[in-house]
Order: structure tokens, then C-alpha cells, then sequence
């Protein structure tokens, strides 16, 4: 008997001189402009969809890329295209992507202004909170990355006052107005989002650059600041409604550009810092008031302070005076102290590998104050007297960690371990004896991670990361657990009091 496969095969050899040689590769760059640019944008900037360009998708793996394509992304506007297209032109227009554009986009001051939108001009709304809460300073927003949105909780009854739409892969702390009435949102496309909590309304929004790293809002509450990586610049804007104040090209002393790593804000120096990926620099910019001999201007009065380091300084800690900076020296080869007022660097710290300086945190351990760190390449944590900055210790974990923290009224720091196979493992360290003295796995399998008090240090938040995740409320003394609140992907959750008193057990 002949199998239907081995005619069918017989048939095409017969035929085979009658069709033509080859199909033809998909052409990636007429599917994308076909089926894509209308969200994702002519030049790949984005657009309702987000960037597709290498250095935004970074954190996208292949695989995933292909399956959105096919499949679609659940809860959001990106549809599924296996109907329309065949396979090997889903793989091609992943496999593209991935793949720098032609022309590296720019990004300037005429686009940032034509991508302005304020929606309700600062001093517009009412000034009471339309909603009920014991405390609003014991609010927390979390950004829930499984679908893009933000979830705003009433602390206190642990109770979601409202749930909103974010942009695409926010990134790095949110950032409150001092009074704790406005918070700031920064994406990796480089939207910056103004919301206002009292009316539960979004305010204003600009688009800063097309892959940014972070923002920082300034003690005083007037300036925010936008670091990018592309385009290499800094943003700085009016806090009221995000106007353009300045696009500061980042440019060493030796012409080199660089991609900003980080903003932060200093309150006592009442400046930003920017650490720098690729000069050897550490920027301080400073308005008007503290704007001293030597400093460059920038635009009207504000002016930008150089400090020349020895070496490439990413990734910062700060001490709570802000006048010391840790920074990972590049290429693993530890970390480094950094005296910002006398602008040169005091220590070298035995960090090897990729610690993780922004999760650090600090606390008083025997009448001097330490600080710890996670490290992302190794189940490590280390433990730093700072008044000389000797070595106290490296506690050995399960795991490599990304997020620390505690609070000034907890006995225990948490630490999880967020890559490798415990990644479901969450670690409960005594500040007094630097021992862990728990390890808690709250649901098997599923990682868990990041963690944040409430204003008095009573009880915590936890993320279970998953897209059919949850936040899990816990004695923050007893570690006993309370309540959970179902979430796509919660990832980090910012007390107001806690970010706006820029308490010692959290990462500012
Ligand atoms: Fe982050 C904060 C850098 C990957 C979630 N991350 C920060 C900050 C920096 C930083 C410098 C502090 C800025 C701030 O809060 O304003 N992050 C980096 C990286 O260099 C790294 C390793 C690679 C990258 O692609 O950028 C990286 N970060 C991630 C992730 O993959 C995480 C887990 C998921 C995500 O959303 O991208 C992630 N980063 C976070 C979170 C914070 C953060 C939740 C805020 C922590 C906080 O508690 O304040």
C-alpha cells in the first residue's frame, strides 16, 4: 500500500520543474511597515505600542518576541497575527527587530515638545482627594508590569483605591512630590507621567527619550530629571507640567558621549547626581541657589558641576548626608567610594562581581551605621561599616539577589533571591546578629520578591511575580501572613511616607 505522504512526495517531485525555484524571504522591513508602524511607529520609536528597537527590547527573550507576534499579548492593544501572517515571516520580523535601525533615531528638543501633553494644568484640580483614607501618607502605588498598569492601596485597610493604565515597561521607583500628592512615572521608551492621587488623574506626560533609565524628582519638588541612554542626554523639566527646561547633551571632558546610567536625587545638596556609563565623570546639576564658581551653565541659572572620577562610576549609593557615593567600579572589578565634596575617590571596596548598589540599604548595628547590598551575579550580600568602610561581612544566600530592604522600626532586613532555581525563596535577615534567621517560600515555584513597608514598619508588602500573581501582606515581626491582593506581575511598591521621608530602609 502507498502512504498518502510518500504520493503526495512523488506528486511534488513530478511537478517540481513546473513551480518556481524558491519562495521568497520575507521582507521584514515592508511587514513591519505594513502591519506594525501604525503602533510601533515609522522609525520603530513607538507609538501606542512600545519601541522596537534593540536596546528597548533587552529584557524581551526571542522566543517571547515570536509568540507576542503570533499569538498576541494578552490584556493589551497588541493583537494576534498567526491569521495574516505565515510563520517564517513572524520569525523574520522577530528576528529584525532585534537588529539596529539603519539610521540611529535621534531625539530633540523640537519632539520632546511636540510629544508635551498636559491634560490638567498644575493648580487645575481640586485640592482634596476625591477618596477616603485614614492616612494618605500611608498609600502605596505598585506598578504591576504583567499588563502596564498601576494599582494605587490605602495602606491602612490594604484596600485598592483604583487601578490605571500605565505606559509600556515602567522602570525604576516612581517618584512622589514631597507632599505626596503627586507621583512620577518614568518608562523604558522614555514617557515620563504626572499623576495627580487626589483626583486620581493623570496630569501631564512628555516623552524625554526613546530608551531611559530613570528619573529622579528634586527635594524641593520644582524639577524633574530624566537620564537616557538614548539619545545621550539628560531631561530636565518643570515639575508642575512637565515643560521643557533643558536638554543637557552628556559630553565628557574629553568630547566623549556617554548614556546615563542613573538620576538621583540629594536633598541636603538640593542638586541631582547623574552616574554615567562611559566617562569617567560623576554630573551634579544644580539651580539657582546653589550654583557656585566654576560650575558650567546650563540654561538661566541652573548649571552643571563636574567631578572628575578615577574610574567609571555606575549604579549608586549614597550615604544618608549624600556626600559619599558607592558606585561599581566597570567590569566587575569592585566598588569605590566617592567623597562628593571633596571630589575625590576615599576607598575601594572588596565588591566583586555585580553588586547591586541602588537596592542598598543602611541601619545602626552597635553604634555605627552599615550598609548591605545584593549582588545580581552571586547568592551574596555584603555588609560595609561606613564610617570606614571596612568589611563587616558577605552573608552567603541561595541565591544571586536584585531588591533589600527594611525598615528603621523592623529588626530584620529581607533580601530575595531573584535569579536561579530558589528563585522562589525570600531571605529574613536579623540587622543585629547578620544572620538570616528565615527563609520564607511563599508560593513554590514562583519567585518572590521585592519587599515594602508600610509608614510604621508593622507590616509589609511582598511581590509574588507572576502574571496570575498577588501581593502578600505580612507581619513585618512575626512574618505571619495577613492577606493577599491578586496582581499581574506586581513588581516594585513605594510607601509614600517611607519615599518621601527617605527612610533608611529603602532604596531612594
Ligand atoms: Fe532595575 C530600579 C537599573 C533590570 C526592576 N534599576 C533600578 C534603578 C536602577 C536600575 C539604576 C534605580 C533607579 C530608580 O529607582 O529610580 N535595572 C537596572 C539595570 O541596570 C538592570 C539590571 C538592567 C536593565 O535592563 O536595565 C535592571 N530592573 C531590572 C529588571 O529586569 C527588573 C527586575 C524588572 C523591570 O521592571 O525592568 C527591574 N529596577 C526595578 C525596580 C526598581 C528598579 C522595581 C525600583 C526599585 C525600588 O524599590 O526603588
Amino acid at each position: 500500500m502507498i502512504r498518502p505522504a510518500l504520493l503526495l512526495g512523488g506528486l511534488l517531485g513530478l511537478l517540481a520543474p513546473a513551480l518556481p525555484a524558491l519562495a521568497e524571504a520575507p521582507d521584514p522591513n515592508m511587514l513591519y511597515n505594513r502591519h506594525c508602524a501604525i503602533c510601533h511607529g515609522v522609525s520603530r520609536l513607538g507609538g501606542i505600542g512600545p519601541a522596537l528597537l534593540p536596546d528597548n527590547l533587552s529584557r524581551l527573550k526571542h522566543d517571547e518576541a515570536v509568540s507576542v507576534i503570533r499569538d498576541g499579548r494578552p490584556a493589551t492593544q497588541m493583537p494576534a497575527y498567526r491569521e495574516l501572517l505565515a510563520e517564517e515571516e513572524v520569525l523574520a520580523l522577530a528576528e529584525w527587530i532585534f537588529t539596529p535601525p539603519e539610521h540611529e533615531p535621534s531625539w530633540e528638543a523640537a519632539d520632546i515638545l511636540a510629544s508635551h501633553e498636559v491634560r490638567h494644568p498644575y493648580g487645575s484640580l481640586p485640592d482634596a482627594p476625591v477618596f477616603e483614607v485614614e492616612d494618605l501618607k500611608n498609600l502605596f502605588i505598585v506598578v504591576e508590569i504583567g499588563d502596564h498598569h498601576v494599582s494605587l492601596l490605602d495602606g491602612d485597610r490594604f484596600e485598592r483605591i483604583t487601578r490605571f493604565p500605565s505606559r509600556y515597561a515602567l522602570h525604576g521607583g516612581p517618584k512622589y512630590s514631597p507632599d505626596g500628592r503627586y507621583v512620577y512615572f518614568g518608562s523604558r521608551d522614555g514617557w515620563v507621567t504626572k499623576y495627580d492621587i487626589y483626583n486620581l488623574a493623570v496630569t501631564a506626560e512628555v516623552r524625554a527619550g526613546i530608551n531611559m533609565r530613570n528619573i529622579a524628582v528634586s527635594a524641593d519638588g520644582r524639577y524633574v530629571l530624566a537620564g537616557n541612554y538614548l539619545p545621550h542626554s539628560l531631561v530636565l523639566l518643570d515639575a508642575r507640567d512637565l515643560d521643557l527646561i533643558a536638554v543637557i547633551p552628556v559630553e565628557g571632558l574629553d568630547g566623549e558621549t556617554s548614556r546615563v546610567s542613573a538620576v538621583y536625587t540629594a536633598p541636603p545638596r538640593n542638586s541631582f547626581v547623574a552616574a554615567l556609563r562611559d566617562i569617567p565623570e560623576v554630573w551634579e546639576i544644580r539651580w539657582p541657589e546653589q550654583r557656585a564658581e566654576g560650575d558650567e551653565a546650563i540654561v538661566g541659572d541652573f548649571a552643571l558641576h563636574r567631578m572628575e572620577a578615577p574610574d567609571y562610576l555606575d549604579d549608586f549609593f549614597f550615604d544618608q548626608q549624600y556626600r559619599y557615593i558607592v558606585g561599581a567600579a566597570r567590569g566587575g572589578q569592585g566598588g569605590q567610594v566617592f567623597d562628593m565634596d571633596a571630589e575625590r575617590k576615599v576607598a575601594d571596596l572588596p565588591l566583586e562581581g555585580m553588586p547591586h548598589l541602588g537596592a542598598g540599604i543602611t541601619w545602626e548595628l552597635d553604634g555605627r551605621r552599615v550598609m548591605a547590598i545584593p549582588h545580581i551575579d552571586k547568592g551574596q550580600v555584603s555588609v560595609f561599616d561606613m564610617s570606614d568602610w571596612s568589611l563587616i561581612t558577605h552573608l552567603e544566600t541561595d541565591g544571586p539577589g536584585f531588591f533589600m530592604r527594611s525598615h528603621e522600626n523592623s529588626p530584620y532586613a529581607w533580601v530575595d533571591v531573584f535569579f536561579g532555581p530558589h528563585h522562589d525563596r525570600i531571605h529574613v535577615i536579623d540587622k543585629q546578629s547578620l544572620e538570616i534567621v528565615e527563609t520564607l517560600i511563599p508560593e513554590p515555584g514562583k519567585t518572590a520578591a521585592h519587599v515594602e513597608f508600610d509608614r510604621r514598619g508593622e507590616t509589609l508588602l511582598l511581590s509574588i511575580w507572576d502574571d496570575d500573581g498577588y501581593l502578600l501582606k505580612l507581619d513585618a515581626n512575626t512574618l505571619e501572613e495577613l492577606d493577599r491582593m491578586p496582581m499581574r506581575k506586581p513588581s516594585g511598591k513605594y510607601n509614600v511616607w517611607n519615599k518621601t521621608q527617605y527612610e533608611e530602609g529603602t532604596s531612594h
